[in-house]
């Protein structure tokens, strides 16, 4: 039986894992579950967004499934850490907008693949962190090279070497997640930002926008806003700026479902 589940709607979908028993840890099979859904929207051209949650209100992932990892010798655990790195660069790397709707524990593997996603909305009763060091392990699907890009070194590594359970409200105060809202009411905030950003905006220029922030943050700053340049000059040979300058010239709504 499926381990997640995917919902279409209207220009997004909602993947959900569907573990509660085990607060939705990961195994092997639920890696390969939702790396191929996301290969599935790659190529769905209707599909722009990407929300993930976890089945029930403790849970939006554990990490990594503890018992599956027990046995494991050095050539095993690279198998796993390869699968589960390929899973969340399959989620970072796509065109796809996403955004994690953290509604509980999101601990180890499950901050991890919280972090793969652009945004994060945590509910209030949301705890993150990387408890790996407390089980002799380190993280090991990203978790010390994204969490120190998004928050910083010195809060990373008080993160990773703590191991403490980071709280929705400090979450939000160090730039963890984007917002915190009542856990009723985290999956219709998380759809009315995705359909926000899915509804009357350019899909051209937020795909080149996104992708300048990623790939920014992997060069000098300096080269960053060479590219910047690069593309803000070639967006102008696209359809989708006469779209967008001619209908705010014209008090109009901009129509970009043709560009
Ligand atoms: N793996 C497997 N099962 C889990 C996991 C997990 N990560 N987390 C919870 N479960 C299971 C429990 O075993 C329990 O099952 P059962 O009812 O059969 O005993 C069930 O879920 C409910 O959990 P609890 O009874 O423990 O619930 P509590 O409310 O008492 O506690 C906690 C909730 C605090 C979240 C607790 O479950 C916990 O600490 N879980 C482990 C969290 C953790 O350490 N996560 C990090 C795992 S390591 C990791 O993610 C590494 C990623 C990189 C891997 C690289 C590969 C080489």
């Amino acid at each position: 039986m499926a381990l997640t589940s995917l919902e279409k709607k209207n220009q997004y979908a909602i993947l959900t894992i569907q573990r509660p028993e085990a607060l939705n840890a990961l195994n092997e099979d639920i890696l390969t579950e939702i790396h191929g859904h996301v290969e599935e929207l790659n190529s769905d051209s209707s599909i722009r967004g990407l929300i993930i949650t976890g089945a029930g209100e403790k849970a939006f992932c554990a990490g990594a499934d503890i018992g599956q990892m027990a046995s494991f010798n050095p050539e095993q655990a690279e198998v796993f850490a390869r699968k589960g790195h390929k899973t969340m660069n399959a989620i970072a790397g796509s065109d796809l907008i996403s955004i994690a709707a953290i509604n509980g524990f999101a601990l180890g593997g499950g901050l991890e693949l919280a972090l793969s996603c652009d945004m994060r909305i945590a509910s209030e009763n949301a705890r993150m962190g990387l408890p790996e060091t407390g089980l002799g392990i380190i993280p090991g699907f990203g978790g010390t090279q994204r969490l120190a890009r998004l928050v910083g070194p010195a809060l990373a590594l008080e993160i990773i070497l703590s191991g403490t359970q980071v709280k929705s409200d400090r979450a939000l105060q160090i730039g963890l997640v984007n917002q915190v809202v009542e856990l009723a009411e985290l999956l219709p905030t998380v759809e009315k930002l995705m359909g926000t950003i899915t509804g009357k905006k350019g899909p051209e220029a937020q795909k080149i926008a996104r992708w300048l922030v990623h790939s920014g943050l992997e060069q000098p700053l300096s080269a960053g806003l060479e590219r910047e340049i690069n593309e803000f000059s070639q967006i102008f040979s696209r359809e989708e700026p006469r779209i967008g300058l001619n209908a705010f010239k014209e008090k109009k709504e901009p129509d970009f479902s043709g560009s």
